[in-house]
């Protein structure tokens, strides 16, 4: 019946006007990043209290993947991951990598070199793709330094080669002396702290950035949109205005939960230091509390997204996806930020909607690794997964999220002092952590879902443990380094300019 519908169009407007009509068909896509946001969020409730009504009406209008997992613990590797769809176990691009000024990525791995940008594909395919913010890594407090790739875009907001550092205006701080604390805080100028900004909404990054995406929606499109908007918070330094501390008053603050000696049979994460600080300056509350104010901050901009979304003559026929580059520590673990593989630094929210497809409103527990995203939005779009990506589409349970899927998460670490990367997979109840040296880590989410007993060891699930390790990556690629003679090294550009006069 379809098919003769058809040909009668064939016969009546000619093959231009239908192919034509085909492609106006095509949906757009709204592709949201976010930096450094863990499980909090309500949708994912992970922490009591939180209330994010945005993410909560995301997850209305979406499927939730509960058991969504970073490819990689780290900005750098899992962004790349995720643009590419290549996982860190094959381009061995397994931790952050500074210092770059354009997609060095393609040189510090050999099978990234002609990798498409997951933009450039639906360039590719018909699509305008424009992009603002952070989406490959670059921070803040380090102007130019960005792996974005600015090829792969029509256009994008402000330098794709510097996105965010100047729009974020730092608050006002005393120095550590000057407020009591003892020295040795991580990072300098208080990068690692919580302080309200004394501008608006308006004044700030993020916020900028949404103003700009909402125009995009609102123009008239020639062709389907992929729109790209990658925001900033609630990645350090928790700086926001004072309205959204508000939202959290320190005395009802909580901290996570945690168990004395966790660690005592756990792999060391090396970055103990950073909580002995925090804890020695009775700094932890008021951590949380510029952490949770990011949060809130960042669920009010999300907000603006949708209505700017559904305001939009693109309301109805736009699919969203929604992610976050890894979790993130509030001294679970004794650990702050992420670099490590426990599902603490590992879980993300994931959020798809498809128009007239996803089980919105509906969650699924079924494992997902961000390198999903990309054969996931070519199955949406009837777009050809290209050769290189390593995920599999969550098309399935995007439909139906009860859907089985038999393929653990993936998620690959390097860690400093350990010469082999480590790796990490998750079914619906079990964790299973390889470090690079040997040392292994299970974990029956079911029972113990702040991961305190490893039970890697415990006969009674061995076979389990057995099944998981099949999950691992046979041959991991070697970790790499940043290529010294890469033009798109940020300080070789400096001197090349130097040197030229410029
Ligand atoms: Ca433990």
């Amino acid at each position: 019946m379809h098919r003769l519908i058809f040909l009668l169009g064939l016969a009546l407007f000619g093959p231009g006007l239908a192919a034509e009509s085909s492609r106006a068909a095509k949906p757009n896509v709204l592709f949201i990043a976010i930096d450094d946001l863990n499980d909090y969020i309500s949708p994912l409730a992970h922490h009591p209290g939180v209330k994010t009504p945005n993410f909560d009406r995301l997850a209305r209008r979406s499927v939730t993947f509960a058991n969504a997992h970073c490819a990689a613990p780290a900005c750098h590797p899992s962004r790349v991951a995720v643009m590419t769809g290549v996982h860190p176990a094959t381009s061995g691009i397994y931790r952050n990598l500074f210092g770059a000024h354009g997609p060095r990525w393609r040189e510090e791995s050999p099978v990234l070199k002609d990798a498409v940008v997951i933009s450039q594909h639906f360039r590719n395919h018909g699509y305008r793709a424009v992009g603002a913010g952070k989406l490959f890594h670059t921070l803040q407090w380090t102007p130019g330094d960005s792996q974005n790739d600015p090829a792969a875009w029509d256009d994008y907001r402000g330098d794709p080669l510097d996105p965010i550092s100047k729009d974020w205006a730092r608050a006002k701080f005393e120095s550590d002396a000057q407020a009591g604390l003892t020295p040795g805080r991580p990072l300098s100028n208080n990068l690692f702290g919580a302080a309200a900004l004394s501008g608006s909404d308006e004044d700030t990054g993020d916020h900028k950035l949404v103003d700009w995406a909402a125009a995009q929606l609102r123009a008239p499109q020639a062709k389907p949109l992929f729109l790209a908007v990658g925001l900033f918070r609630p990645h350090i330094p928790w700086e926001v205005p004072q309205k959204w501390f508000d939202l959290h008053p320190l005395a009802e603050v909580k901290l996570p939960v945690t168990q004395h000696d966790d660690l005592a049979d756990a792999h060391d994460h090396g970055r103990r230091s950073w909580h002995k600080w925090v804890v020695e300056n009775k700094q932890w509350e008021k951590f949380m509390q510029g952490y949770l104010a990011s949060i809130s901050y960042v669920d009010h901009q999300l907000g603006l997204l949708l209505d700017a979304l559904d305001a939009s003559p693109l309301k109805g026929n736009t699919i969203i996806v929604l992610w976050s580059d890894h979790g993130f520590h509030i001294g679970e673990k004794e650990n702050w930020e992420k670099f490590a593989l426990w599902t603490q630094t590992t879980r993300v929210p994931l959020f798809i909607h498809a128009p007239g497809v996803s089980g919105d409103g509906q969650k699924s527990i079924q494992p997902a690794t961000l390198t999903d995203i990309y054969p996931t939005l070519c199955e949406l779009t009837g777009l050809p997964v290209p050769p290189q990506c390593d995920g599999t589409s969550l098309a399935s349970q995007v439909k139906a999220p009860a859907t089985p899927r038999a393929r653990p998460s993936l998620t690959s670490f390097k860690f400093a002092q350990e010469p082999n990367p480590s790796h990490a997979v998750s079914d619906t109840r079990y964790r299973f952590i390889r470090y690079g040296d040997g040392f292994e880590e299970l974990y029956d989410r079911e029972t113990d879902p702040r991961e305190f007993t490893n039970r890697a060891a415990d006969p009674a699930l061995a076979s389990i443990k057995a099944r998981l390790a099949q999950g691992l990556p046979q041959q991991a690629a070697p970790d790499r380094a940043a290529p010294a003679s890469s033009p798109y090294n940020l300080r070789s550009q400096a001197a090349g300019k130097k040197k030229a006069g410029k």
